[in-house]
């Protein structure tokens, strides 16, 4: 166990390290500025954050923000848009290049062994139920590193995104947010953007559309249904990612926020980022390093909402305050990101 351990270390670490080398060429390859498909949110102040008890240490304490006004997209990065980038510039993704050994070995602990040159090869994490029940405290029971999946591959190299055009692109590190990003002209969020609109304009609810999960037996989400992580079942209509204006959209008009996959802000990732913001916070930006006292070697940036495989038995992360950390050159098949642009830009 050990050993898989190991491996999944690396492996979460190893996606995307060649990507500083690559990211430069696509810096000038910028489209005209759009704003179709974007919602404008309104300004304003809310608290970010939580003092429920049952939430997780990291979403406490409650504070109050305020943001300015700014456009953000109405839905997820799709794989559509994204083969729109790729077209466009050539980008190659991280979870498509051969990891470097030498630049992953700095994000692992000291004397972490290398790998294997055969598990060296460009891949990412791909969600891989058990067949049975498991532990809940080992995630490398259902995440398996899986040589050729990417975001043309999502289950591995013999899947295919055909059909999912209109799903959320999937398997794309930070660094692959922000190339896209930076040529489309927009940027990702601050987490704070990201609350305040997931919100939707509701004051201190527990989802982005109230304190019900199923309102009226209504799904509002596309989140995990059955017994985690083995046995899912589909009665939301989604095993799996789902498409992007599948379920309702929020009081902003902004579909997905919670459920469906988890997206990438711009924020460093502290677990302690709310005991350390002032009491009153305006356009917060997050703090200037990161630090996970549960994998203190890794440096990780903020991702947001939840996904498809969340579950109330495991993780109920599609409220709008919940938050974890994942290391930028880290894809996954349940990472995604939308993005924002501010009123001045
Ligand atoms: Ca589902």
């Amino acid at each position: 166990m050990t050993k898989r351990i190991g491996i999944l270390i690396v492996s979460i670490a190893i996606t995307g390290s060649l990507a500083l080398y690559f990211y430069p060429h696509y810096q000038n390859f910028i489209s005209p500025k759009a704003t179709s498909s974007m919602k404008w949110i309104p300004g304003g102040e809310f608290t970010m954050g939580t003092n429920d008890p049952l939430s997780m240490l990291n979403e406490r304490p409650a504070h109050q923000v305020k943001i300015d006004g700014f456009w953000m997209d109405e839905h997820l990065v799709t794989n559509a848009d994204f083969q729109k980038f790729v077209n466009a510039t050539g980008y190659i993704t991280t979870a498509e290049k051969k990891p470097d050994w030498e630049q992953l070995k700095a994000q692992l602990p000291p004397h972490t062994p290398k790998p294997d040159d055969s598990k060296l090869v460009p891949g990412s994490l791909v969600f891989t139920p058990p067949a049975h029940p498991v532990p809940l405290n080992n995630l490398t029971l259902w995440w398996r590193w899986t040589a050729g999946a990417n975001w043309r591959h999502p289950e591995g190299p013999k899947s295919e995104i055909k059909g999912r055009e209109n799903h959320p692109v999937v398997h794309v590190s930070w660094e692959d947010a922000n190339a896209y990003a930076k040529w489309i002209g927009k940027k990702l969020p601050t987490e704070a953007q990201w609350e305040f609109a997931a919100r939707g304009g509701l004051k201190d609810k527990r989802f982005p559309w109230g304190d019900e999960f199923r309102p009226h037996g209504k799904f509002m989400a596309n989140t995990f249904q059955g017994q985690f992580p083995h046995h899912g079942v589909a009665e939301d209509g989604y095993i799996g990612t789902s498409p992007v204006k599948a379920f309702a959209p929020n009081g902003y008009g902004l579909y997905d926020m919670v459920g469906n996959v988890w997206e990438w802000t711009n924020d460093w990732y502290r677990a302690d980022t709310h005991a350390n913001e002032n009491p009153i916070c305006h356009n917060p930006t997050g703090p200037s390093n990161s630090f996970d006292p549960l994998d203190i070697y890794t440096i990780k940036r903020v991702i947001k909402g939840g996904s498809f495989l969340c579950h109330v038995d495991y993780c109920e992360s599609y409220r709008p305050c919940a938050r974890r950390g994942e290391t930028p050159d880290t894809g996954t098949s349940h990472i995604g990101f939308r993005l924002v642009r501010n009123a001045q830009d």
